[in-house]
This record gives structure tokens, C-alpha cells and sequence, in this order.
């Protein structure tokens, strides 16, 4: 199945809004990860020595805006080009962040449920089930890039 003109422009308008708010929807992300799987907190270098979840990490932001901004470029590729390409250095890099942080294949479903919380969150009324969908295939296809690549490094 393609990934349409319509869902490209869904991510994109979506992500605009998201955006207006970093500090917020970078934790709410952060937050959503924690609720859904508690134990992933010792997985994170930034949280490890913190009981709660740091307020204003400058880390904790940027790694959230990478991971919505990356989804979002997967989108625009899967529709230009109906295949995502990573640059080989990036992928290369964040397979072995992950690998080496002990992530496991099960904790990219809770990362996408997390994403998708905060996009309902963000959104309001804007979001709906065509908007979820978008997002989760962009994020399917750059998880799965990102995996193959943690398998790769094994
Ligand atoms: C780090 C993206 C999935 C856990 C990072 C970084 C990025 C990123 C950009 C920062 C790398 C750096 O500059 O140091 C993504 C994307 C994902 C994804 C795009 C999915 C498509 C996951 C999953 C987990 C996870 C499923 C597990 C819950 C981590 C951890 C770090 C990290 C533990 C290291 C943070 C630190 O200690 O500094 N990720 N990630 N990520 N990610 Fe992800
Ligand atoms: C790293 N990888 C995946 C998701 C994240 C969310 C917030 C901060 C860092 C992250």
C-alpha cells in the first residue's frame, strides 16, 4: 500500500502544530514512554540519576524532536519516493545508541503508542484515525529501518 499525498500533508500539518510547543510535547512523549513501560526510564542516560522525569533537558527535547521530525521526513520520502532512505551514517549511529542502550524490538510498539498519544494530545480535534494511520506508517518504515540496522550491528 502507497502512502498518499493526503497523509503527507496530515504528518506535515500535524508536526506545524506540535512544533508551536516543544517543552510540552517533548515531555508529554517522554512522560507517555514512561507510563507505558516504567522499566525503559534505566534505559535513558539523562534520567538514570533522577527519580522523576527532568522538566527542561535540553537531551530529552532534541532526541523527542528528532524522533517526530525523522518520522515526519519518512513520510515526505515514503510518498515521494515510496521507500524510505536513511543516510547510512545516521542509521548506522542510531543503531548502535539503541543497541548499546539495550532497547529491544517490543519497545518500538510502545515508542509508537507514546507518539501517538501525544499526537491525540497535541491535536484535539484535528486528530483522527486517517491522521494516526499516517503517522504510524511513517513510523512503521523508519522502525523497521532502524531494527534492521540494530541486527545488522549484533
Ligand atoms: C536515543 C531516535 C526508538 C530509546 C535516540 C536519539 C535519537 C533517537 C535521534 C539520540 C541519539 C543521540 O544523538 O545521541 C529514535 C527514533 C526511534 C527511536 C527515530 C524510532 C523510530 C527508540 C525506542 C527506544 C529508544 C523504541 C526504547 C524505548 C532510546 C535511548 C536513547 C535513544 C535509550 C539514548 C538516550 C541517551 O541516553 O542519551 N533515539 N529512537 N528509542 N533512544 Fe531512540
Ligand atoms: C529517544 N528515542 C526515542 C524516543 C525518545 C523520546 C524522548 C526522548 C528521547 C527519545
Amino acid at each position: 500500500i502507497g502512502f498518499t499525498e493526503k497523509q503527507e500533508t496530515l504528518v506535515k500539518e500535524s508536526w506545524e502544530i506540535l512544533k508551536q510547543d516543544i517543552p510540552k510535547y517533548s515531555l508529554h512523549f517522554f512522560s507517555q514512554i514512561l507510563e507505558i513501560a516504567p522499566a525503559a526510564k534505566d534505559m535513558f542516560s539523562f534520567l538514570r540519576d533522577s527519580d522523576e522525569v527532568p522538566r527542561n533537558n535540553p537531551k530529552l527535547k532534541a532526541h523527542a524532536v528528532k524522533v517526530f521530525k525523522m518520522t515526519c521526513e519518512t513520510a515526505i520520502q515514503l510518498r515521494e519516493k515510496g521507500k524510505v532512505v536513511v543516510a547510512d551514517t545516521t542509521l548506522q549511529y542510531l543503531g548502535s545508541v539503541h543497541l548499546k542502550s539495550g532497547v529491544l524490538d517490543p519497545h518500538f510498539e510502545v515508542v509508537k503508542e507514546a507518539l501517538v498519544r501525544t499526537l491525540k494530545e497535541g491535536l484535539g480535534e484535528k486528530y483522527n484515525e486517517e491522521v494516526e494511520g499516517a503517522w504510524s506508517q511513517a513510523y512503521d518504515h523508519l522502525a523497521l529501518a532502524i531494527k534492521t540496522e540494530m541486527k545488522h550491528e549484533e
